[in-house]
């Protein structure tokens, strides 16, 4: 809680600490009650800060401090300050050991930050900012120490005792309480601190290091999921190969624990040796999770397991630098999962998301650079362009580098900094190192905030046989920074002849065998290159790849556009030419009369990729998918959701009328009774076949509900009946969908997870989530305020998924979310913060819209005590 406005921090006052903590020994005496915390730190003055030190500084928050003793003697309180946020203690010498003792209440912790009860166990979470909700501590990230930890609790309720590192001692207490004594031997930051206490169920495995060493792995979860373990445990075994035989990195300690709890601010936490998973993502089994939940199961895991190099022996000096973790992360994760199924699907799966929800926040009030250069609250920077942008960033690195180079800059980037805090700049400085390139324009990558636009120009000279492309960058403003300069951007190209062939790529004085693909290189406001040797008008393929996370515009033909979808090599740009068809067909209609006509191209074009078996299914998988609604409004200047959900409806409809015939067949085609799989094969058979159904049920087509009822009933996994479920709640089949809905809740009403599908087809569905119903969803008994996903399947659903319900032009949408922002900025800021983003873009919506969007965010202001972090969400994006 808050009452003056909070402070802004800057990255340009960053100073180094002036004391440094070399141990850390805790005790937890963990109660219903509450928990005492012992803290004993070993302190010295840091050799590298200039001046006179000062008192020592430490961070609380929410803290009751019981007593502080120096060097083994209780201090007066004359001798410290405490001001809650702020302990300090006076003349301090260079080297002593303090010991804090505070009582902390876990079990009334509903914001998720520091030590919390979730079903019953205790649990953690410490990134940014949470260590200084357990104890006073200098909780910032150069600030890395040794810890030794000691957790007592009773034995029958909390049997499992876990924190980093290894168990060391364990033994029997009075009053039928226990303790276990872990240490890590690595020097860590307080926010990679963990402890979990609880009544779990252990899954155990093995894995052998390349160089030979035996590494315990285990999963701690309650008993009800313990079938649930297996793939992410394998997942886990495939990463830690992974990470050995691509970046040759070994695991460290002796033992890997994961642990699954239901409340859960994010995803999962890298916590040194004792990762901690939000249970939605980590159990899994054929007949609860669909083929997305499993590919996310597996690209976190590996994420979490990456970070134990990429974050935790090499962590961040300061919160600025947080893409240093996560952006490089996310890229070796996404090579990770690119490995392990289509490459190709992987990067259009990125890129929809950039496209359509970084490139948003890019441009939108909260925009800022990968490596920001202040925040009000860390907690807000955990944004798409931290993660998604930052991890584009490196991957352009390795573009440039080439793969060979890109090790070697990783290598020395580890061998250099392990067991340090560093930032971005020596994350770039050791692939220049390594690599011999200048990469000091390329920097701005993580100085400028803003989307480059990139416009391309052609002109082909008959009588030369040159083609030359003309391509302009510019960087937009974003708030704060205008003027920008422009960025080194990797341009991947290739030009195609009539035939479909690929040509040459011959600059000026090249001979003819130039190769057939070229990253050209942009450094500057313009460039011009030529192309030799061509003896006819090519057709281009640009930013394969998606080479760059940049927006093109060139006047794409609907005949180039439909000729790229059918020929492009590159699979990504044959995906993008069937987008951006799709997005020119369901853009002429806006505004349209009801009856305009549609281009009929486009039904020939889908009907090739239905009839053509030959074709790379997963890749017809995902050119099936048109547009989301979302991605249509990030496209528009002033946004008119409805129009935007009507006019993609109709281009739905009408391919969906014209290829009735080849859906009934696709789908037929897909189904046999094989075993499941999660090959990208058999991934693109089922989405396929819900594909059709969707589109069949749409049009209300009766012989197709009737296959959409068998495939509910007679899945044998969640995939086939979420698939057949969504395409009823999405028909206008209205007992169809209601009895399908009431049997699915009565099937899984004991699994959350499953629960947490339920809602969210509901919430995310325009006939099945407007908006009474979905206040009748928050009624319902299995909703929780108190668990972050459900509240994300429902409220998240509805603002995120269901744009033509929640933009209902009566604004009560808006209204809806405005007040369940305010009810749950008292209990979890964080999860507030998250919900209140698509308020924040009102400047992109038509002003009947954006006018009442603005209205709900100033309702939002002027809640009483609101939390820092809305504060800053809400006040940036009035401000803008
Ligand atoms: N590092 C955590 C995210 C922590 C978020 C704190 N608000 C998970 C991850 O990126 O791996
Ligand atoms: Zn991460």
């Amino acid at each position: 809680m808050r009452t003056n406005q909070p402070q802004t921090i800057y990255l340009e006052e960053y100073r180094v600490p002036q004391y440094l903590v070399e141990h850390v020994d805790l005790r937890f005496e963990l109660f219903e009650d509450g928990a005492r915390v012992h803290n004993t730190l070993t302190i010295q003055r840091n050799p590298a800060a200039d001046g006179n030190p000062g008192p020592l500084e430490l961070d609380g928050d929410s803290l009751r401090l019981e007593s502080v003793a120096l060097d083994g003697e209780q201090l007066p309180a004359s001798r410290y300050e405490d001001e809650g946020s702020k302990l300090r203690v006076k003349d301090v010498p260079a080297r002593f050991e303090l010991t804090v003792v505070t009582w902390i209440e876990p079990q009334n912790n509903t914001r998720l930050e520091g030590l919390y009860k979730s079903s019953g166990m205790f649990c953690t979470q410490c990134e940014a900012e949470g260590f200084r909700c357990i104890t006073y501590y200098p909780d910032r990230p150069d600030v890395m120490a040794r810890f030794r930890t000691r957790v007592e609790a009773d034995k029958a309720a909390y049997p499992v005792l876990l924190s980093n590192g290894n168990p060391v001692a364990q033994g029997e207490l009075d009053d039928g309480r226990h303790f276990v004594t872990w240490e890590d031997p690595f020097p860590k930051p307080s926010y990679l601190f963990a402890l979990v206490a609880g009544d779990l169920v252990e899954k155990k495995d093995r894995f052998t290091t390349c160089s030979g060493r035996e590494i315990d792995l285990r999963m701690y979860v309650e008993p009800r999921n313990v079938h649930k373990c297996d793939f992410a445990m394998d997942a886990l075994k495939r990463s830690m190969r992974w990470d050995e035989d691509v970046y040759g990195r070994e695991y460290d300690l002796d033992i890997f624990m994961i642990v699954a709890v239901d409340d859960f601010n994010m995803g999962a936490m890298e916590n040194k040796g004792l990762n901690i998973f939000n249970s939605s993502c980590v159990l899994a089994s054929q007949d609860t999770a669909t083929d997305a939940t499993f590919q996310r199961i597996e690209a976190i895991v590996a994420h979490e397991y990456f970070h134990n190099w990429s974050g935790n022996r090499v962590t961040c000096r300061d919160w600025f630098q947080l893409s240093l973790k996560e952006g490089f992360t996310v890229f070796r994760d996404a090579q990770f999962s690119a490995d392990m199924g289509s490459p190709t699907v992987k990067r259009i799966e990125d890129a929809t998301l950039l496209r359509t929800a970084q490139f948003a926040e890019d441009a939108g009030p909260m925009a800022h650079p990968v490596r920001p250069a202040s925040y009000m609250e860390i907690s807000n920077f955990y944004t798409l362009t931290i993660y998604e942008k930052g991890a584009e960033v490196v991957r352009m690195i390795h573009n440039l580098l080439g793969e060979t180079l890109f090790r070697k800059g990783s290598d020395l980037y580890f061998e250099r900094h392990d067991g340090q805090a560093v930032t971005t700049d020596d994350f770039v400085r050791a692939m220049e190192d390594a690599s011999g390139r200048d990469l000091s324009q390329f920097r701005l990558w993580y100085q400028q905030a803003g989307t480059p636009v990139l416009t391309v120009q052609d002109d082909y000279d008959q009588a030369e046989g040159i083609y030359r492309l003309t391509i302009r960058q510019a960087v937009p403003d974003t708030p704060g920074q205008t003027d920008k300069q422009p960025q080194h951007i990797p341009f991947a190209l290739g030009l195609l002849g009539s035939e479909g062939q690929p040509l040459p790529l011959r600059l000026q004085s090249e001979s003819p065998e130039a190769p057939q693909e070229r990253v050209l290189e942009l450094t500057r406001a313009e460039h011009c290159f030529e192309f030799h040797g061509l003896t006819e008008r090519p057709v281009p393929s640009l930013l394969r790849g998606f080479s760059a996370p940049v927006r093109v515009h060139y006047p794409w033909t609907r005949e180039q556009l439909l000729f790229l979808m059918s020929h492009d090599p590159d699979g990504f740009n044959r995906w993008d030419a069937g987008q951006r068809l799709a997005v020119d067909v369901i853009q002429s209609l806006l505004g349209a009369a009801d009856d305009a006509e549609i281009e009929p191209r486009l039904v020939e074009a889908y009907r090739a990729l239905l009839q053509d078996p030959s074709l790379d299914q997963a890749l017809v998988a995902k050119m099936l998918q048109l547009p989301s609604e979302a991605y249509l409004i990030e496209l528009s200047d002033s946004a008119d959701p409805a129009a935007i959900h009507r006019s993609r409806d109709r281009v739905l409809a009408y391919l969906a009328e014209n290829l009735r015939d080849d859906l009934m067949a696709c789908y037929r085609r897909q189904t046999g009774t094989v075993d499941y799989e999660l090959t990208p094969e058999a991934i693109a058979q089922r989405s396929l076949k819900s594909t059709a159904l969707g589109w069949l049920l749409h049009i209300g087509d009766e012989p197709a509900l009737e296959l959409a009822k068998a495939q509910y009933a007679e899945a044998d996994n969640m995939t086939d009946r979420l698939g057949a479920l969504r395409a009823l709640v999405n028909s206008d089949f209205q007992q169809a969908r209601t009895e399908a809905l009431a049997s699915f809740y009565q099937r899984y009403s004991e699994d959350p997870q499953v629960v947490e599908l339920w809602f969210s087809v509901q919430a995310g569905s325009d006939r099945a989530g407007q908006l009474p119903q979905v206040q009748q969803l928050l009624a319902h008994p299995a909703f929780d305020w108190k668990n972050p996903n459900k509240v994300r399947s429902v409220v998240g659903a509805f603002a995120g998924q269901n744009l033509a319900a929640f933009h209902n032009p009566d604004g009560s949408g808006y209204e809806f979310l405005a007040e369940q922002v305010c009810r749950l900025d008292d209990s979890n800021p964080q999860i507030a913060s998250r919900l209140v983003a698509p308020l924040t873009r009102w400047k992109k919506f038509a002003p009947n819209y954006s006018t009442q969007m603005r209205t709900a965010l100033e309702r939002v202001r002027d809640k009483p005590a609101l939390s820092r972090d809305v504060y800053e969400v809400v006040h940036k994006s009035l401000a803008g």
